[in-house]
């Protein structure tokens, strides 16, 4: 019998919903052999897929699919420059659908081959939001009811545009000042804690938007409300400042969905500087990579806590909760609500009950994507094909994210 070997490497382009996914499928020589994997950079899809078609495809052709590792660092190194966001999630692309095909294979889910469940279901936590504190609370109170024990809460600053919520009130929607967003948050948290009490989980993304000294100040601010975590308090360039942070507040820090290289993320692991490592699974490279972070995160009391929002397909919400199931250090998942139309794209999709994740039972990743169902959604036209746009302070400076 001949080894087994991959024939084809096909990327799927779709947008079911609101966001730009992309899923790649890595064809075998056995017949009906496939597996996929997510490869989703909303906003430079376009690159990823050429990326993929012009590179990857004419060097994975040929390999065996069973040499995961071998075929990850052939891959990062054969552009001699890598690493970056477009070069690991085509990479990630292929990484996690050799560890779905791995799975086929073994006839186990992929949580297996990663050592076994250490727990039977995995918590997740969903955003709240509103244009004022009632509108936040009433969304909290809708997700209590549905199970949801860990819900993020963000609200509108009037007038500007808020990182997670809707606009409110009049003014320009593209305009920010962190200062109004840094005296209405910690009123927000005040008042959630006042009227939902202690028992459910709160968390806040400020997203890097502000100075981090304000950042500073307003995570020392929000500790008394006893958060489950804060979320990027500064940006990646901003990084030194969580030695500062540190010192003066024990409130537990997130940080990380932007990252794409190891030298930004292991030095705030070793210096014990976050509490949740947070990396987009496919930004650094895939599940190969990510089982590496998870491990040594594990080893300086850092737990997980994926990136899972709208821009993950499902197919990179399955990796994500393999991992979950498997990691002793896991902390918590982001999880983003299919829509139907994104559920009929992608059959086996990941449901959520009781506000939890459960394990999928299938072999491999346990999600598949339906071709014809993708193509139904083509990427719609966008002024900036889907790049993230312009947020400027009221003098007109760019700020970050
Ligand atoms: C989060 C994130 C996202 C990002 C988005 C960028 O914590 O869920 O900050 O909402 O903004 O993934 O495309
Ligand atoms: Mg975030």
């Amino acid at each position: 019998m001949s080894k087994l070997k991959i024939t084809d490497v096909r990327v799927i382009c779709t947008q079911p919903e609101r966001v730009r996914l992309i899923v790649v499928k890595v064809l075998t020589s056995e017949p009906g052999l496939y597996g996929v994997g997510c490869a989703t950079f909303t906003q430079r899809a376009d690159a990823v897929v050429t990326a993929i078609e012009k590179y990857l495809r004419p060097f994975v052709i040929g390999r065996d699919p069973d040499d995961i590792e071998d075929i990850f660092q052939a891959a990062y190194v054969s552009s001699y420059w890598r690493s970056g966001p477009v070069l690991n999630n085509a990479l990630s692309g292929i990484d996690q659908a050799l560890w779905d095909i791995k799975g086929k294979r073994a006839n186990m889910p992929v949580y297996q081959l990663l050592g076994g469940k250490c727990r039977q279901f995995v918590p997740v936590y969903t955003h709240a939001s509103g244009r004022d504190f009632a509108e936040v609370e009433e969304n909290v109170r809708k997700y209590q009811e549905q199970g949801f024990r860990y819900i993020r809460c963000q609200v509108a600053v009037p007038g500007m545009s808020t990182y997670g919520s809707r606009p409110s009130g009049a003014g320009n929607s593209q305009v920010w000042e962190g200062s109004p967003y840094c005296r209405i948050v910690p009123k927000l948290f005040e008042h959630l804690r006042t009227r939902l009490g202690e028992e459910v989980e709160l968390l806040h993304d400020i997203h890097e938007r502000i100075p981090p000294i304000q950042a500073i100040a307003l995570a020392k601010e929000l500790e008394q409300y006893h958060l489950f975590f804060l979320e990027d308090p500064f940006s990646p360039e901003d990084i030194e400042y969580f030695r500062i942070l540190r010192q003066q507040t024990a409130i537990p820090i997130a940080m990380g969905e932007l990252f794409v290289n190891q030298s930004e993320y292991v030095p705030l692991v070793k210096d014990r500087l976050i509490d949740f490592m947070r990396v987009h699974i496919s930004d650094i490279g895939g599940l190969s990579m990510a089982r590496k972070l998870a491990a040594f995160c594990e080893f300086f009391g850092v737990r997980t806590a994926w990136h899972g929002p709208g821009d993950v397909s499902p197919v990179g919400h399955a990796a994500n909760l393999a991992l979950d199931l498997a990691c002793p250090n896991f902390g918590i998942q982001e999880l983003a609500q299919f829509s139907d139309a994104v559920k009929a794209v992608f059959p086996g999709c990941p449901e959520v009950r009781d506000g939890a994740l459960w394990p999928i039972e299938r072999p491999g990743l346990g999600v598949d994507v339906d071709e014809k169902e993708a193509a139904k959604f083509p990427f719609q036209e966008s002024p900036l094909n889907g790049g993230w746009p312009e947020i400027r302070r009221l003098d007109g400076t760019v700020v970050r994210p």
